[in-house]
């Protein structure tokens, strides 16, 4: 059976139903992992999945309560809407708990009934109460979560190969850069809502093009010679824009599964561009294909055992990062906390080290010297630190709650020398790592320092090795005043209070709503960092350039055509780690 799309906008909620007592449910996880995140972060992580309008295997559980075929669908729609983000496709538990027949039949559709409609205080949202679902979707949710889960199609490398189009083959593509952008100050903006990505002249604040990419596109890489844009979507579809062509466009195009988060290109020394890998939330693996053509050429499954030598059926990928002391990736499986190194010289004869991080691993970047990943465990509230020349955890370093760095921010602490930073979801507070393990070994992946910025809700941070400044975002915090705004830190004195920064006034936008201000990225220069003001679909957004000098709003980028702005990707940070 096939369902219509689901508009990812529409889930900003997730059912996260808790089996048992509110008693039981505080009680810490056993791997450490805190169960009870806040309802800002369930929102984030419960986002709506793609996955809902695929075909699925279905069997029925005999002991379930009858739900007819529309009801059925009905309810796997709302399931994939808005709690696959936090118990997982297969309903076995994921950062939310498990909900599988043999858990939820012994405990019967009137109890289910209680926590799906008024909650629990261990943060179970209260659906019936709160106005979301009416009794009748809380009965229907109630029976759906009694029968087996439908099981979504596994994604073969020949039906990969089946979705592959080469729009310009290799031989066809133009031999030298043919057009005069500064291509190393180009922005690949991620246009949300709109299945496409702005591609903005950083030097003039032109778009160059609109391209067509997947569906609620979501991040952009860009390959290590500079020439190629990688571009994934939610439904797995990966894009490859060539940035030399006149027009900077598509040339090749694939599905890689039915849900991804990221992608990534070698960057090791003379493996420039030639492997791309891009990772799966479904099914749970990854594929490295040729880099100029997409061609896929190996699938590796990331179902296995996780820290605590659980099985778990559906390790997601989620980031990926791109060694540069060795011809590998590193790939967060992120319910496994593993983070597994993979070479890539020899695909049919694979060689990967596994890493024991901690649950439930997201997104991360490098330390300043590139040696160093660092990656937020973020229902752990740890920041696991590898080291990519030994191929060894450096340390798993405590942080605030719910850290989300994005690739974090690297910069020259006054008094402890290199340091990375982080903030979060959790809380107002921004970690301070140390990363220099020779010249500052005292302080090597300690929290030197802890600042608090405006509030919780915060998804990125950012400077840049020419800046003083240190601006951090709190897209997701509940008040207005402060998703709308930025904080920014001296990076010399860091005992200063930070300046708060209203970006989406500097907008100056027609419409009313919500004006979510995300993701600093800096110019190639590293003297202008842009920010996205991200209104719904059907409002105007924006993107504000600052002056990082003056701290003042140089500019606000306004288009028809900018739907949903949310992520840049400057290409020259972008390629070169720059963070
Ligand atoms: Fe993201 C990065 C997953 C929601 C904007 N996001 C990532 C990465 C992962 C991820 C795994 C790291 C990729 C990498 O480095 O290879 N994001 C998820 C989710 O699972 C989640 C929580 C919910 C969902 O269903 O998708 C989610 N993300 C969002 C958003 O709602 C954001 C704010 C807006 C949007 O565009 O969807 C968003 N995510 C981003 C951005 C990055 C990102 C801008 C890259 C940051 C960077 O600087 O590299």
């Amino acid at each position: 059976m096939r369902m219509p799309r689901l508009s990812p906008l529409t889930a900003v909620l997730s059912t996260a139903l808790l089996l048992g007592t509110a008693a039981v449910a505080q009680q810490p996880a056993a791997d450490g992992a805190k169960p009870d995140v806040s309802r800002v972060e369930r929102n984030y992580m419960g986002a709506a999945s793609p996955l809902g309008s695929e075909s699925m295997h279905q069997s029925a559980n005999p002991k379930a309560p009858p739900m007819t075929e529309a009801e059925f669908t009905r309810a796997r729609q709302i399931y994939f809407e808005r709690c696959a983000g936090c118990h997982g496709v297969l309903r076995k538990g994921a950062t939310g708990k498990p909900l599988t027949p043999d858990l939820t039949v012994p405990k019967g559709t009137d109890y289910l009934k209680v926590f799906i409609g008024y909650g629990s205080p261990a943060g179970m949202p209260n659906w019936l109460t709160s106005g979301d679902f009416d009794e009748a979707t809380v009965d229907l949710m109630a029976r759906y979560i009694q029968h087996d889960a439908p099981t979504p199609p596994e994604f073969s490398l020949a039906d990969m190969q089946k979705t592959l189009k080469e729009y310009v083959p290799v031989a066809q593509r133009t031999k030298k850069k043919m057009n005069n952008y500064n291509i190393e100050n180009i922005f690949s903006v991620t246009l949300r809502d709109a299945g496409e990505i702005a591609l903005i002249d950083g030097d003039t604040k032109q778009i160059i093009n609109i391209v067509k990419t997947g569906y609620a596109v979501h991040i952009s890489r860009t390959s290590a010679s500079g020439r190629y844009l990688y571009v994934i979507g939610r439904d797995a579809r990966l894009n490859l824009i060539d940035l030399w062509m006149e027009k900077p466009d598509n040339v090749a195009e694939i599905k890689v599964g039915l849900e991804a988060r990221s992608v990534e290109t070698s960057k090791f020394k003379g493996w420039e561009d030639k492997i791309a890998i891009a990772g799966t939330y479904w099914p749970p693996q990854f594929v490295m294909m040729d880099g100029d053509t997409l061609k896929p050429r190996k699938i590796v499954g990331t179902r296995g055992m996780d820290v605590n030598n659980e099985f778990h059926p559906e390790p997601r990928v989620a980031a990926i990062v791109s060694s540069h002391q060795k011809p590998e990736f590193l790939v967060n499986a992120k319910e496994t906390g593993k983070i597994l190194m993979v070479d890539y010289t020899d695909l049919e004869n694979l060689k990967m080290t596994e890493l024991s991080a901690a649950k439930f691993l997201h997104d991360g970047g490098f330390d300043s010297t590139r040696r160093y990943f660092m990656t937020a465990a973020n229902a752990s509230d740890k920041i696991a630190v590898v080291d990519t020349k030994t191929s060894k955890m450096a340390a798993l370093v405590d942080v605030g709650k719910t850290p989300h760095p994005g690739r974090g921010a690297n910069f020259k602490h006054p008094k402890f020398g290199p340091v990375w930073a982080t903030s979060g979801l959790g809380d107002e507070s921004i970690a301070i790592i140390g990363t220099d393990p020779v010249k500052n070994k005292a302080s090597a992946w300690k929290v030197v320092q802890s600042l608090k910025g405006q509030g919780g809700g915060s998804l990125f941070i950012k400077t840049h090795p020419k800046s003083n400044n240190l601006w951090v975002d709190t897209t997701l915090n509940p008040d207005p005043k402060i998703s709308q705004s930025v904080a920014v830190f001296d990076i010399r004195d860091l005992s200063k209070p930070p300046q708060v920064i209203d970006i989406a006034a500097c907008a100056n936008l027609k419409d009313d709503g919500a004006k979510r201000v995300v993701q600093p990225e800096y110019n190639r220069k590293g003297d202008e960092v842009w920010f996205s003001v991200w209104s719904a679909k059907d409002k105007e957004s924006a993107i504000v350039v600052v002056d990082d000098k003056t701290r003042t709003c140089k500019t606000a980028i306004k288009d028809p055509k900018l739907v949903t702005p949310t992520g840049k990707f400057n290409i020259h940070n972008t390629q070169h780690d720059v963070y």
